[in-house]
């Protein structure tokens, strides 16, 4: 056989398999399809220093580029499959059911799948494994000069798989969530979050706006498709170390007294300096009343949360019962999908991987000696209050200013709250900026600072005091294993 005709049979088929099983996972729940599965698979099991490394080469691209190389080695092996089997098909054939091995393995070690979802990889199997032999008896048919019609059964592979790859995305994406939120509407909380103060922040001088919006909410977490639950069906199991285990509906967390708070999350990956962090106003209920229902038992010092997709976080008790919030609402509005609909965890003074679990499911009270979150054996910290932090928007890194120069940026340290922020200019004296509206100790603070500045290259620096008298440590470090540390500086040339 033709090296192309063999490279392209081995092509066809691996497309034949992925397509078959991901229309068959759009019945049985998307995250069974095996390229969705394997690529989560492959997230769980990939070590903290490659991740940290795709997280902060790619940064909320990290799930593209996997999803990319994942179709980058798939295809090779598909075209070496090919071409091995180029006197016959059983070569090619041993590596399509190796391929279909590892995603049956992958679907079944997925913590979000019911028992049925074994069929997604079974299709896929079934279908490469036909394909591929197909395909290769058409091609060998062919080179036996009897006729030339193995292009036509190329070109229906392909034309097949297409149109199965697409029902599957189409009809896996029905459940629907936009119906499910728009039926919920507008949460109005009984206490609502102060009004944010004009001059919380300094949007003119480069600031982001005191509250994010939905969209521009930074998004950090493992899922490759986004769980898509319904309010209607969701609950919330509470139990472990309590008295009276319960569940609670979407109804009856929404029937209850709402509160609204400005929260400001941040993730444990955020670099001196990066895009990580963002605010809203939550609504929700306080997971300390939750508890205290249901009776904590003496010994208790973790809540661990688990989420949909089986991610996990464990949160000390304290910290929570203290500040924590069952959220339901952002912004006004439920919670978008993105962001953990229907509902997440949110506590302000923890980073997000061990506090904020989005499409949360369960709710365990348990103790640290017994239960491990998700990033806890990746090599993450168990406990991770928040640093205090800031960081300098403007001007931007290798920027040019005219005129006056202004320097303004954010600064955080939930839940003590920012005191000072002081800039310094070409490793000169501290000055003190001038800081927004105190909004909340549980939220960023904006600051600003106008300086007059020679023509020529220089340098600013940024430190953030907290409340408690903490000012931001100077020693860069990593954010592995519990946040990164390090003034942030920028070098800039005013013309
Ligand atoms: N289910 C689930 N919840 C999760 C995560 C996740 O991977 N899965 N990531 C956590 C991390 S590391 C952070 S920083 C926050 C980010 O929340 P956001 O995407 O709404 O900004 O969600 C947390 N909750
Ligand atoms: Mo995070």
């Amino acid at each position: 056989m033709k090296p192309k005709k063999a490279a392209l049979t081995g092509l066809l088929a691996l497309l034949a398999a992925l397509a078959a099983g991901h229309l068959v996972a759009a019945f049985t729940g998307l995250s069974a399809s095996p390229y969705l599965a394997v690529g989560n698979a492959a997230i769980d099991l990939t070590p903290a220093w490659l991740k940290d490394f795709a997280v902060t080469t790619f940064g909320t691209y990290d799930k593209a580029v996997l999803l990319a190389g994942m179709a980058v080695v798939l295809a090779a092996v598909a075209v070496a499959a090919g071409l091995v089997s180029r006197n016959s098909p059983t070569p090619g054939s041993v590596v399509v059911v190796a391929l279909g091995v590892v995603g049956i393995a992958a679907v079944l070690t997925r913590p979000d799948v019911g028992q049925l979802s074994v069929l997604a990889p079974l299709a896929s199997l079934a279908a490469g494994l036909y394909a591929f032999r197909y395909l290769h008896r058409a091609a060998q048919r062919d080179e036996a000069g009897r006729e030339n019609s193995s292009r036509r059964d190329f070109l229906v592979t392909a034309g097949l798989a297409a149109a199965a790859g697409v029902a599957g995305q189409f009809l896996g994406d029905r459940t629907d969530v936009e119906g499910s939120r728009r039926a919920i509407g507008a949460l109005t909380p009984a206490t609502r979050a102060p009004e944010i103060p004009l001059g919380a922040d300094f949007v003119k001088d480069g600031t982001p706006s005191f509250i994010t919006s939905g969209e521009d909410f930074y998004r950090i977490d493992t899922a490759l498709s986004v769980p898509r639950l319904r309010a209607e069906e969701w609950a919330l199991r509470v139990h472990g170390m309590v008295g009276r285990p319960t569940v609670l509906t979407f109804e009856e967390i929404r029937g209850r007294d709402l509160v609204e708070e400005t929260i400001t999350l941040t993730c444990v990956s955020n670099e001196v300096g990066g895009p990580y962090v963002s605010t809203a106003n939550f609504v929700g209920i306080r997971i300390g009343d939750v508890l205290r229902e249901a009776g904590v038992r003496a010994g208790a010092d973790q809540l661990f949360s688990t989420s949909d997709d089986g991610f996990t976080a464990g949160s000390p008790l304290d910290h929570v019962l203290e500040r924590g919030l069952i959220a339901i609402g952002m912004n006004g509005e439920p919670l978008p999908a993105e962001h953990g609909f229907p509902a997440r965890l949110v506590v302000p003074g923890l980073y997000g991987y061990v506090s904020a679990t989005k499409w949360v499911t369960d709710l365990n009270v348990t103790t640290f000696a017994e239960d491990q979150g998700y990033w806890i054996p990746r090599g993450w910290a168990t406990r991770a209050p928040i640093k205090t932090m800031s960081r300098i928007d403007r001007p931007k890194r290798l920027g040019k200013v005219q005129g006056r120069t202004v320097v303004a940026g954010t600064a955080w340290a939930q839940p003590r709250g920012v005191a000072e922020v002081e800039v310094r200019v070409d490793g000169g004296p501290w000055q003190q900026a001038e800081l927004g509206a105190d909004v909340s100790d549980s939220t960023w603070r904006m600051w600003r600072l106008e300086l007059d500045l020679r023509p020529g290259g220089h340098t600013v620096e940024c430190r953030a005091t907290d409340k408690g008298g903490q000012t931001q440590d100077q020693a860069r470090l990593e954010p592995v294993p519990d946040g990164a540390t390090g003034w942030h500086s920028v070098s800039f040339t005013v013309e």
